[in-house]
């Protein structure tokens, strides 16, 4: 979603901004712009629509100068894509303003500003905030006492930076439901939005609590709680490498993050396992005595994650033993639910600031859940912060606004706490050994299975015509089912649906001519042979078929039929190997198609909107 980044410093603040943008465009936007406080006192402002590069160019026909600003990456909610409402915001030509997020009384707020005289240019809701602030420093004449008492007149969800030209070398920030971290420089401090933004100009970073008010200057970083009182909060540093967050060799950020899976799924895995044993502290040290007392699961994601989380719904069955239940966080925070005694609550998130989830996340804290376990990619996150036991990922920085190496590894933390579970609930010793075993060797298979790549470029081209398609999956291969058909509607925009393969004489067959490529995951298991009658189905009605299989599956590739050999894996393990070819295939069709894709239309990174 829209990026912010600001900074205060004793060089020219202006590229330091722009590459700020650069980094966070990943996010999926549809407008930029920037306010630079200016040596002569004036605020100035440039604006546009379109890509950071756009801006830039508007930027270098005229360069601003000027020691502290503030920049942002728009991904409208309120008001279409425009100059007018692309931040930052002003009140006057003294106060700017940027803000992630939603403000949901604005509608009352904007008419009353109105009536008092307060000039609107924009549709935005945020532009009431800038107005709000200005009335409040003119009632107080305190730069940071207005923007706490403009906080109080606002509902919503939201990170806001705030400058103002009579309080020169000084940006107020503040973080309510939307994230935002503070860089630390040396003689200079920065704010954004994702630490990524600021990797060019420093590895340590603050995280700001929810309700946190901080000012920042050249030499200092003050920052209030919610309560109004000044507190210190950790620095950390940023651990993965600036070369985590640059395309190297690969054309696109979503093919070098396939690729990147067999490292990172052995970094997922690495200091978590024994020859034999998954060590349960992976997940906190007293998560033993929390694991023995957990009687259901309760899952709630969004997207990629919520595939992730339908997969560990077969794992936790199977090898626990225990009830668990998935829901999309936007449906269930917003329903009335039956909390069953001894259940955990368990999110799952790639950025851990997904407002949906964490929305869900606090209710359930109010709800009587046994304890939140957070699946996660972004340490200092709001979800992992917020939750009693996390188990990270080690995806390292993910830039492709499609998932790939977060959604494996994220497998992989499922499995890793699915075993932990179900060592407390009678899992056999030898069948945990056996998991370990192919836990090791999973990186192997996965990169046995990206050598591929070629075979299914060549497979993509079948698809470039096509505007349907139909993703087919039984048990644990049906979310991977889910996920493949997502990760192809994400990037090349054709129509894709998933179906367990079960359903099919249920009402999709329907669908099902020499238009309509169906494409289906098929390891050698226990659902095989009624995979294949399903198959057969679709052949007799001229559907033209994809099948991701092993060599001991005897599918064999015939007129209609491509057939596609991945190596021999553990039924456990299965959906994780088997999501990879699905993510190549969707890749290649959107590169021949040309479409945009590691920032697809309409989509963004991490939805800190609901
Ligand atoms: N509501 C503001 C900011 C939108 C946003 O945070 N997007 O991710 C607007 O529409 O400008």
């Amino acid at each position: 979603m829209c990026g912010i980044v600001g900074a205060v410093a004793q060089r020219d603040v202006q590229g330091i901004l722009l590459e700020g943008l650069h980094r966070l465009e990943y996010r999926g936007y549809d407008s930029a712009g920037m306010a630079i406080l200016t040596p002569n006192g004036t605020v100035q402002r440039q604006r546009e629509v379109g890509k950071v590069s756009a801006l830039a160019d508007l930027i270098e026909a005229s360069p601003i100068k000027g020691h502290s600003g503030i920049a942002h990456t728009r991904w409208a909610t309120h008001g279409r894509p425009s100059v007018l409402n692309a931040h930052p915001h002003m009140s006057g030509d003294r106060l700017a303003v940027v803000h992630n997020g939603i403000i949901e009384n604005f509608q009352p707020l904007r008419e009353e500003l109105a009536n008092e005289g307060y000039d609107f240019t924009s549709e935005t809701d945020t532009e009431v905030v800038a107005h709000l602030i200005e009335r409040c420093y003119r009632q107080t004449g305190d730069f940071v006492a207005a923007v706490k008492k403009a906080l109080t007149q606002i509902h919503g969800a939201y990170a806001l930076a705030v400058m103002h030209a009579d309080e020169p070398g000084r940006l107020v920030v503040t973080r309510e439901g939307s994230p935002l971290v503070i860089g630390v420089g040396i003689g200079e401090n920065f704010i954004a939005s994702d630490q990524l933004a600021l990797l060019s100009v420093t590895d340590r970073f603050i995280f700001l609590e929810e309700g946190d008010v901080a000012e920042i200057t050249q030499d200092e970083i003050r920052i209030w709680d919610r309560d109004d009182t000044l507190v210190e909060r950790p620095v950390s540093r940023y651990e993965h490498g600036v070369d985590a967050v640059d395309k190297g060799e690969y054309r696109h950020f979503m093919l070098k993050e396939i690729h990147e899976q067999p490292r990172v799924i052995k970094a997922t895995l690495e200091g978590r396992l024994t020859d034999s044993r998954v060590l349960e502290q992976a997940l906190g040290t007293d998560a033993g005595a929390l694991l023995e007392n957990v009687r259901h699961v309760q899952i709630v994601a969004c997207g990629t994650s919520y595939h992730a989380g339908m997969v560990a719904r077969y794992w936790i069955e199977e090898l626990a033993g225990i009830p668990c239940s998935v829901e999309v966080a936007s449906e269930y925070r917003y329903r009335k639910h039956v909390v069953q005694p001894d259940t955990l609550f368990l999110t799952i998130s790639q950025s851990g600031e997904t407002a949906d989830t964490l929305a869900a996340l606090r209710m359930a804290k109010k709800d009587g859940f046994l304890a939140a376990l957070a699946i996660c990619n972004v340490p200092g996150s709001s979800l992992v912060r917020e939750s009693d036991l996390v188990v990270m990922t080690q995806a390292g920085p993910e830039i492709g606004v499609a998932s790939t190496k977060a959604f494996t590894t994220q497998l992989i933390a499922l499995m890793l706490f699915t075993v932990a579970l179900a060592r407390h609930h009678g899992l056999p010793a030898e069948l945990e050994a056996d998991i370990v075993r192919e836990l090791r060797m999973l990186p192997g298979k996965v990169q046995d299975v990206l050598s591929l790549d070629g075979s299914i470029e060549t497979m993509a081209r079948h698809f470039v015509e096509k505007s349907h398609s139909l993703f087919l999956g039984r048990g644990s291969l049906y979310p991977v089912a889910m996920e493949g058909a997502l990760k192809l509607k994400e990037i090349s925009y054709i129509h894709a649906e998933a179906y367990p393969a079960g359903e099919l004489k249920h009402g999709p067959l329907a669908l099902v001519d020499s238009e309509m490529p169906v494409i289906t995951v098929a390891p050698n298991n226990e659902l095989l042979d009624k995979l294949k009658s399903n198959l057969q189905e679709v052949r007799a009605r001229g559907g033209e078929l994809f099948v991701f299989t092993d060599q001991h599956a005897s599918l064999h590739e015939e007129e209609g039929v491509h057939v596609m050999s991945l190596p021999e894996v553990h039924n456990l393990l299965a959906p994780i190997l088997y999501t990879v070819p699905l993510q190549l295939l969707s890749y290649h069709v959107a590169v021949l198609k040309g479409t945009d894709v590691d920032q697809p239309r309409n989509l963004a990174k991490s939805v800190t909107v609901e």
